[in-house]
């Protein structure tokens, strides 16, 4: 039995927990400082040591474009500073990682939270109300290390709730806990509390005006997070967080309040079959033919259920969607790392420029 490392004593109250991998670390690094990154912004980071709260920097060579945006801190990371205490020099091993692509054309990874145990996925049960985008969700968070725990907000709001469950039950079979409440109340808060106790880490993760900030503030007990009313006629919200940030619950937990996301690009390191769709793959399981590609075969199970109506045709096209953008994720992945790969070597790639140029007979 090893003792615990002093330096971590006062980090109980910020989410502190260690494992094998972080007990390694912290031993090749017997003098640097640990501190939790609380807040990412465009400009730098805000960490805190368990007692004080400040800005730290990067060292400059992290942000070269040849680093992937995974080896650099997000919230909710643990880092060691220098002696002085203004810069990170080490980042230390995670135990999940909820991250998407970023928006364009190429596959860049964005993480949005680290050392997570619980996304809870904030959707509002208004015009915000997607099973699709929930199904893409839950495929991202499946990779992440970190349960799904699903959050219908506006229920106050709502006219047809179980409607809404009822389209969202296929996720419920997969596991996801769903939970139905008015934000601004705490009562129907209640039931998270499960989640939030000491030592635990969650982020809140959803489209702008989905009620993330005001989740957190009815928490807290008090107006932290700024909040604005979304847009009557189609439930948008004003993107009103605009950075990242870790909170302290009185629940004893830590809660990372997060903007709005636009777009939730695969990274295309998600697995299709990682639990997502699940009734799928029984299904497709089933299929007189093992190549079955659920058209006109007979003996389609798939096509059965589509048309006897247990699987959702809806559901069924996101499948196929997710699938698609999945495969298209991970070539434009394994060719980066190629094309990487490539340019380590040197010569190698001036060598094939010259081979395309001048071909040889
Ligand atoms: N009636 C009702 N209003 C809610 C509920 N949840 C959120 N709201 C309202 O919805 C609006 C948007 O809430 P915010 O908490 O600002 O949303 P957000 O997800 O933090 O949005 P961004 O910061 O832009 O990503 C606010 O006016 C809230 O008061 C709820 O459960 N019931
Ligand atoms: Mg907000
Ligand atoms: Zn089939």
């Amino acid at each position: 039995m090893t003792q615990p490392d002093p330096r971590t004593d006062a980090l109980a109250a910020i989410g502190w927990r260690e494992d094998a991998a972080m007990a390694e670390a912290l031993a090749q690094h017997p003098t640097g400082r640990i501190a939790r990154v609380i807040e990412q912004h465009r400009s730098g980071y805000r960490v805190s040591d368990g007692s004080d709260e400040f800005a730290v920097e990067t060292p400059r060579a992290w942000l070269r474009k040849e680093v992937s945006p995974d080896d650099r801190p997000a919230v909710g990371d643990w880092v060691l500073l220098d002696a002085r205490k203004d810069q990170i020099e080490v980042l230390l091993p995670r135990h999940s990682l909820l991250k998407r692509a970023a928006a364009g054309e190429h596959y860049r990874s964005q993480p949005i939270a680290a050392n997570v145990d619980t996304v809870f996925v904030v959707c509002g049960l208004d015009l915000d109300f997607n099973p699709r985008r929930l199904e893409r969700y839950h495929l991202l968070t499946l990779g992440s290390g970190a349960r799904m725990v699903l959050l219908l907000t506006k229920a106050d709001l709502c006219p047809n709730l179980d409607d809404c469950l009822a389209q969202l039950e296929p996720l419920r079979l997969a596991g996801v806990p769903i939970l139905a409440v008015n934000a601004k109340d705490r009562g129907t808060l209640r039931p998270l509390d499960q989640w939030l106790g000491p030592g635990t880490s969650s982020v809140l993760v959803g489209s702008s005006g989905a009620g993330k900030s005001t989740v957190t503030n009815t928490l807290l007990g008090i107006e932290k997070q700024r909040t604005k009313e979304v847009r009557g006629h189609d439930s948008r919200g004003r993107h009103t967080t605009t950075h990242r940030a870790l909170i302290r619950l009185p629940t004893g937990g830590c809660l990372i309040d997060t903007p709005g996301m636009r777009e939730l690009k695969l990274s295309g390191e998600e697995a299709i079959d990682a639990g997502a769709f699940d009734d799928v793959s029984a299904l497709a399981e089933q299929c007189r033919f093992r190549d079955c590609a659920h058209q006109r075969e007979p003996g389609c199970a798939v096509r059965a259920a589509l048309e006897s109506g247990t699987l959702d045709p809806d559901r069924f096209a996101n499948f196929l969607k997710l699938h698609g953008e999945l495969v298209a994720a991970a070539d434009s992945l394994a060719l980066q790392q190629a094309r990487k790969a490539e340019a380590r070597v040197p010569g190698k790639a001036q060598k094939k420029r010259l081979d395309e140029k001048y071909p040889q007979r």
